[in-house]
């Protein structure tokens, strides 16, 4: 057994994944639920999508469940994509249903790499990329290690259509966008308006009206929606953010059928 085949295979089999994953119909910041969804829908309807993942592992808030035990809550909407992946739920009551926070995680990941789209861990989203009229126009990339040990090293960028903000409570493209074009975000101050305390139901309801596009060239999905405008935030109940996926990658879809040339 050859080292050297077993690295060789490993590096161009990655930087064949990273090269295609440099022009996309759509951009991903973030592994979470949301961004999974989002991913999973777009692939399966043949969108070139790629999600772009800061930390060694996937799922953002989900694998944690509810301060640490690992079990999420969904209700009737949000455990209907549950069954869609086939994820377990059980039900429990007042039309709430549980499940195994890791099954989810997992299964999620696996149906969002099956049907086409590219995940890649370990890179952070530093910047967004425009063009004319501050239309954003792709993402700006560099590894997780650069910026945890405070490297000065450049980063890489790739080009997308749209770009999905899923980064979760931190909604962290849109602050770059506020902080570098100035606050013209969709929203009433242009800003983003901050999580509110908690209120599961409300939390819930607007989160998939708070899912669009908030900036052009750039929508908002998750936790990352729920900061944006001003929403409060939900627990340990996930059904929001797997609808929420689902909303951005409609949207999405819609947004590269506006873009792409016939
Ligand atoms: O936080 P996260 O799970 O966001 P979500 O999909 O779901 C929120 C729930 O987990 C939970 C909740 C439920 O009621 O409130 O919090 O909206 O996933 C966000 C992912 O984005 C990654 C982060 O590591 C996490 O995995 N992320 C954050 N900033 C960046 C990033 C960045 N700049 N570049 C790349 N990934």
């Amino acid at each position: 057994m050859d080292e050297v085949l077993i690295s060789r295979a490993i590096t161009e089999s990655y930087f064949k994944e990273f090269a295609e994953a440099m022009d996309v119909d759509v951009a991903i910041a973030g592994a979470g639920p949301a961004g999974m969804t989002a991913a999973y829908y777009l692939a399966k309807e043949g969108a070139k999508t790629a999600v772009f993942e800061r930390q060694l592992h996937v799922g953002g808030g989900m694998p944690g469940g509810g301060m640490m035990f690992n079990r999420i809550v969904v209700q009737e909407e949000g455990k209907q994509i549950l069954d869609e992946f086939g994820v377990r739920a059980e039900e429990y009551e007042g039309g709430l249903y549980i499940v195994d926070s890791l099954e989810a995680v997992s299964t999620i990941c696996s149906k969002a790499i099956k049907a086409g789209a590219r995940i890649l861990n370990l890179i952070s989203v530093e910047d967004v990329m425009i063009r004319e009229g501050d239309v954003i126009t792709g993402l700006v990339l560099n590894w997780s290690a650069v910026s945890w040990s405070k490297l000065h090293i450049d980063p890489l960028t790739i080009k997308s259509k749209v770009v999905i903000d899923a980064t979760g409570h931190d909604s962290e493209v849109c602050r770059i966008v506020v902080r570098k074009l100035g606050p013209k975000l969709k929203t009433q101050t242009g800003e983003v308006l901050g999580e509110k305390p908690m209120w599961a139901q409300r939390g819930e309801r607007e989160i998939v009206e708070n899912t669009r596009e908030v900036y052009p060239g750039l929508i908002v999905a998750g936790m990352a929606a729920s900061a944006v405008f001003g929403s409060p935030r939900m627990g340990a109940i996930f059904g929001g953010m797997l609808l929420s996926g689902k909303r951005a990658a409609e949207v999405a879809a819609e947004i590269v059928q506006r873009v792409t040339p016939l």
